[in-house]
């Protein structure tokens, strides 16, 4: 079970990989709500200890910002780039470029077993093109709202989680949370990680003599000094919620806003998708900051929002 934090820091490695020219989604419509966008794994990226996936792949999902280049080509295409799921035809009666629906066909074929992706159909795709070329062509109907990318990798049997591993979860989180943190602040050599009242927060926490350091810690151990030095899981708690609000960053994480940190971990770990309903308790949809920090254990009068900026 331990394993998820040394596979998830894996993926976080492939993820970190230079985005291509084609994780740059853009395009007029306004995205769907629970639109998920994945970047394939990189295989052959060294794995980077200590980066958060979240960190690192949040701005791939970010199909708001619409980057509308605007210098004549004789191609509309050329500069006409298209979300997920779509590719540009020229418009032949005014010569304008528009996004279509991508036939599934025409997608790459997958390099691996390691590009699949599970679709809350229970469909394995052959790579995250293939998925979101198939909803594309479901848009409006049903199904197609209902149709979204799950996790990464092949569609597996994935085990029911019980109470008792449920709240393990939490434990396992909040340690690995503070721990990429200290681990940004060490390699923070570029200035560009954390911001400056981030760094002051991380510090207290790295030169705390009391920190558990990294490695692997029963169950029993992790839960002991979340008692004893809970104040130091307070802050990578709020982090967290705030790399991953981003789209708008308003307070609340939608399905699509929790995807970099959901779509890896499921295959490894089979309760984060009831960790993570359930964290939603009033059943909006939406995980606010508070709902969040409780499902974390962090105390009603700790959460502070001004922590999340
Ligand atoms: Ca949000
Ligand atoms: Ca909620």
């Amino acid at each position: 079970m331990r394993v998820w934090i040394v596979v998830a820091l894996c993926l976080a490695g492939h993820a970190m990989a230079a985005p291509t020219e084609e994780e740059l989604i853009v395009e007029e419509e306004p995205m769907v709500e629970e639109e998920l966008v994945v970047e394939e794994a990189v295989p052959e990226e060294e794995t980077t200890v200590g980066i958060n996936p979240v960190q690192i792949e949040t701005g791939e999902f970010d199909e708001a910002i619409q980057i509308e280049e605007d210098f004549p080509a004789e191609n509309p295409c050329l500069n006409h780039h298209c979300k997920k799921g779509k590719v540009c035809e020229i418009d032949e009666e005014n010569n304008s470029p528009m996004c279509v629906c991508q036939d599934p066909s025409s997608c790459p074929a997958a390099a691996g077993e390691f590009e699949h992706v599970c679709g809350t159909d229970n469909k394995t795709y052959d790579s995250s093109c293939h998925f979101f070329a198939t909803k594309c062509a479901l848009e409006g109907t049903k199904k197609g709202h209902k149709l979204h990318l799950d996790y990464l990798g092949a569609c597996k049997f994935l085990e029911t989680c019980v109470d008792a591993e449920l709240s393990e979860f939490p434990l396992r989180m909040r340690d690995w949370l503070k721990n990429v943190l200290v681990t940004l602040f060490e390699r923070d050599e570029d200035n560009n990680l954390l911001t400056e009242k981030q760094k002051v927060r991380v510090q207290k926490i790295y030169e705390n003599v009391k920190r558990l350091q990294s490695g692997e810690h029963s169950l029993d151990l992790l839960a002991h000094d979340f008692e004893k030095n809970y104040n130091m899981y307070i802050f990578p708690v709020h982090w967290q919620f705030g790399e991953l609000d981003q789209h708008p960053a308003d307070g609340f994480l939608t399905h699509t806003e929790l995807a970099p940190l959901r779509a890896p971990l499921i295959p490894m770990e089979h309760c984060t998708t009831r960790f993570f309903d359930e964290c939603d308790a009033d059943s909006d949809k939406y995980i606010a900051l508070e709902e969040w920090a409780a499902c974390f254990g962090i105390k009603e009068e700790d959460i502070d929002k001004d922590m999340v900026l």
